[in-house]
C-alpha cells in the first residue's frame, strides 16, 4: 500500500466525503445552538425567549449526538472496512442507499425540531434527545429517527457483506483488527437499537399519531435507556478504534497488543446493553434490586476502558521511545505534540481519564442521588462525547481529509490551535459544570438559578462558575470556527501528489497471539443476548405489570422492592444452579478427554 485512499477507492471516498460533510453541517448547527444556550443559561447574553430554550436544547443535542457523531462514524467505518480488507464495497449503489436513507431521516427529524421556532406551523419537537414521554413530538420527529436508524442497520449489513465476501476468499485468515472492531460495534448497535425501535414503533409514534391515548412513561424511558446507554459506546468505539490503529502510528510506533484490543471490543459488545438502568436510579417505578444489577454490570464495563488506557498509553510510549524518548516520564516530550492529529487524540484521551472518573461517580447508586439531573451530568458528557469523541473526530479529520479528497491539509498550525482551544475551553466549561452540579444547580432549564433560593458554593462563587462556563463556551465556538476554516480551506485546495499513503499502525503483538475464540462473533453475540435477557426481562415485566403496556403508569406508590426481590433471587438461584451443573458437566467431560 503506497497510495492514498482516494486513489485506491475513488467511489468509496465520495461516500465518505458526503458522510463527513453531513456530519460537519450538523456540527456547525449544533455548535451554534450550544453557544446560544450557554450564554442564555449563564445570563451573559439573552436574545431568545426562555420558552424557546427547549427547542434550542433539543436541536443542540440531536444534531450533535445523533447526526454529527453517527454520520462521522459511518464514514470512518466504511474507510476501516475497505482499507483493512483491501476490498471495494460489494455494491456502491447499496452504500449510497443507506447514506441517502440516513440523510433523509435526519432531515425530517431536523425540520420537525426547527419548526418549533415558528408559530406558522403546529409542527414541533422540543423533547430533547431523550424524548421522554409525556413530552410529545410531532410524528415527523420519530419517523425521521426510524429512517435514520434503519439507514445505520443497512450500513452494518453493507460491512458484514464485505467481510463475508472477503472471508470466502480468505477462509484461514484472522479478521483484520479494524474490521473486527467495526463488526463487534455493529452487533452491539443492532442489539441496542431494538430498545429504541420498540419504544418508537410500538408506543411513541402511534401515540403521537393519535392511534393510542396513553403510553407508560416508565416503560418508554426504560426502553430508551436500553438504547441510550449503549449508544454512548457507539460514539466511543470508533474513537477508540482510532486510538488503537492511528494514535500508535502518529506517535511513531506500533500498537502494543492486538489481542487486548480484541478483548476490549468483545467486552463492550457483551456488557454495553445490560447497564442502561444506571440512568434510572432515581426513577420511582423500578425496584432497587434491578438498579443494583445494572450498577454491578456498569462497574464491570469499566474494565475495557481501563484496558484501553493501558494499551494505548503503552503504544504511545513505544512510539516515543522509537523517536528517541527516554526516562520514566521523559518519553512524553518525544511525542509529536505539534501534529494536530496526534495532539488532538492525546488530549482527548487525557480528558477521557477525567470523564471516566465522573462516570464512576454517576454509576454509584448512592452517589448518583447527589448528582442526578444536575449540571454535573452535563459536565460528564461534555468530557465524554463532547471531548473524548468529538475532539478525536476533529483531530482525525486532519488525517482523513487529505486521504478522501486528495488535497493537502490547508493549515496544520490552525489545526493545532484548534485542538488546543477545544481542550482549554472544555477544561473551563466542564470543570465548572461539575462543580455547579455539586451545588445542586439543575440541568435542562433556561432558569437554573431559582428565585429566592441561594446556591451555596463551598469554594468560589456561583458567579465565578457561570463566568467559567461562558468563557469555556466561547473558546469552544472559536475552536469550531478554526475547524471549519481548515475544512473549507482544504476542500478549496488543489489536488496534491505528495500525500502520505493510506496506512494504519502495525502491531507489536499481532492477531496470531490472540486466541481463536476471540473471533467467534456468534459466541459473543449469544452471550450478549443472554445477559440482556437477564438484565431486562424482570424489570420490563414488573414495569408493565404495574403500569400497563399502554400506561397510565404508576398505579401504586413507591418505593417498590419487596415483592419483586424474591423473584429476582429465585431467578438468580436458578441460573447459578444451572451454571454450576453445566460447569460440572464440562469439567467431567474435559477431564475424561484429557485422561484419554
Ligand atoms: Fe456516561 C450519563 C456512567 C462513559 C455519555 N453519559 C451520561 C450522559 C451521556 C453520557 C450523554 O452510571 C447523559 C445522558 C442524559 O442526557 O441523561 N458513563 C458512565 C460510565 C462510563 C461512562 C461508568 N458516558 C460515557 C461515555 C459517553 C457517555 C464514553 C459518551 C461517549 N454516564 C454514566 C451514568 C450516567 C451517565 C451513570 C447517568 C447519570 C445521571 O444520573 O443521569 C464509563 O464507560 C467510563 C469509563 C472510562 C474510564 C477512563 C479510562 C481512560 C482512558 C484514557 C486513556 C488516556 C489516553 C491519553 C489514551 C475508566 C481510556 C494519554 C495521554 C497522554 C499524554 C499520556
Ligand atoms: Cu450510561
Amino acid at each position: 500500500m503506497s497510495e492514498t485512499y482516494i486513489d485506491r477507492f475513488p467511489a468509496e471516498a465520495k461516500v465518505i466525503r458526503s458522510a463527513f460533510y453531513g456530519s460537519f453541517l450538523a456540527l456547525a448547527l449544533g455548535g451554534l445552538f450550544g453557544i446560544i444556550q450557554t450564554l442564555h443559561r449563564t445570563g451573559y447574553y439573552r436574545f431568545i425567549p426562555s420558552e424557546d430554550y427547549y427547542t434550542v436544547l433539543t436541536a443542540h443535542g440531536v444534531f450533535l449526538v445523533i447526526s454529527f457523531t453517527i454520520f462521522f462514524l459511518v464514514g470512518v467505518f466504511t474507510w476501516a472496512i475497505t482499507t483493512s480488507l483491501d476490498r471495494e464495497v460489494e455494491d456502491i449503489r447499496f452504500t449510497w442507499a443507506w447514506y441517502g436513507l440516513m440523510a433523509i431521516g435526519i432531515t425530517i427529524t431536523g425540520i420537525a425540531i426547527l419548526a418549533g421556532f415558528t408559530d406558522a406551523t403546529d409542527i414541533s419537537a422540543s423533547v430533547l434527545f431523550t424524548f421522554y414521554a409525556p413530552l410529545q413530538a410531532h410524528p415527523m420527529f420519530y419517523l425521521g429517527l426510524v429512517l435514520f436508524v434503519v439507514g445505520t442497520w443497512l450500513a452494518g449489513a453493507d460491512w458484514f457483506r464485505s467481510w463475508l465476501a472477503w472471508k470466502k476468499e480468505n477462509p484461514d485468515e484472522r479478521i483484520p483488527l479494524p474490521t473486527f472492531m467495526v463488526l463487534t460495534t455493529m452487533i452491539m448497535w443492532y442489539i441496542a437499537t431494538l430498545g429504541v425501535a420498540v419504544a418508537i414503533l410500538l408506543f411513541l409514534l402511534p401515540w403521537s399519531l393519535g392511534l393510542i391515548d396513553n403510553v407508560n412513561p416508565t416503560l418508554t424511558r426504560t426502553l430508551f435507556w436500553f438504547f441510550g446507554h449503549p449508544v454512548v459506546y457507539f460514539w466511543l468505539m470508533p474513537a477508540y478504534m482510532m486510538w488503537y490503529i492511528m494514535l500508535p502510528k502518529v506517535s511513531g510506533g506500533k500498537l502494543f497488543s492486538d489481542p487486548l484490543a480484541r478483548v476490549v471490543f468483545v467486552l463492550f459488545l457483551v456488557l454495553s446493553v445490560p447497564t442502561g438502568i444506571h440512568h434510572q436510579y432515581l426513577d420511582p417505578g423500578i425496584a432497587e434490586g434491578f438498579k443494583f444489577i445494572a450498577m454491578t454490570n456498569t462497574m464491570f464495563l469499566l474494565l475495557p476502558s481501563f484496558l484501553t488506557a493501558f494499551t494505548v498509553v503503552a503504544s504511545m510510549e513505544h512510539g516515543a521511545r522509537q523517536r528517541g524518548g527516554t526516562g520514566y516520564f521523559g518519553w512524553l516530550k518525544a511525542l509529536p505534540w505539534r501534529d494536530p492529529v496526534f495532539a488532538g487524540m492525546a488530549l482527548a484521551g487525557l480528558m477521557f481519564a477525567a470523564a471516566g472518573f465522573s462516570g464512576m461517580v454517576n454509576a454509584g447508586m448512592n452517589i448518583n442521588y447527589l448528582v442526578h439531573n444536575t449540571f454535573w451530568v452535563v459536565g460528564h458528557f461534555h468530557l465524554t462525547v463532547g471531548t473524548a469523541v468529538a475532539l478525536t473526530f476533529m483531530a482525525v479529520t486532519y488525517w482523513f481529509l487529505p486521504q478522501i479528497t486528495g488535497k493537502a491539509l490547508w493549515n496544520r498550525s490552525v489545526g493545532l490551535a484548534q485542538v488546543v482551544t477545544w481542550f482549554v475551553g472544555m477544561t473551563f466549561m466542564s470543570n465548572a459544570m461539575h462543580r455547579a452540579g455539586l451545588l445542586g444547580i439543575p440541568r435542562r432549564t433556561a432558569e437554573p438559578l431559582y428565585e429566592n433560593f441561594e446556591f451555596d458554593a463551598a469554594v468560589g462563587s456561583v458567579g465565578e462558575l457561570q463566568a467559567q462556563i461562558a468563557l469555556g463556551g466561547l473558546l469552544l465556538s472559536v475552536s469550531l470556527l478554526l475547524f471549519f476554516a481548515n475544512v473549507i480551506g482544504t476542500v478549496l485546495n488543489d489536488r496534491s501528489d505528495s500525500l502520505p499513503a493510506n496506512e494504519y499502525a502495525g502491531t507489536l503483538s499481532g492477531p496470531e497471539d490472540a486466541p481463536l475464540v476471540l473471533d467467534n462473533l456468534k459466541l459473543w453475540t449469544g452471550i450478549a443476548i443472554v445477559l440482556v435477557i437477564f438484565a431486562y426481562t424482570f424489570p420490563l415485566l414488573s414495569i408493565i405489570g404495574r403500569g400497563g403496556l399502554f400506561g397510565p403508569d404508576i398505579i401504586e406508590f413507591v418505593p417498590i422492592s419487596v415483592d419483586t426481590l424474591p423473584v429476582v433471587i429465585g431467578a438468580i438461584e436458578l441460573v447459578v444452579t444451572d451454571a454450576l451443573a453445566s460447569a460440572a458437566d464440562t469439567a467431567v467431560a474435559t477431564v475424561s478427554v484429557v485422561m484419554r
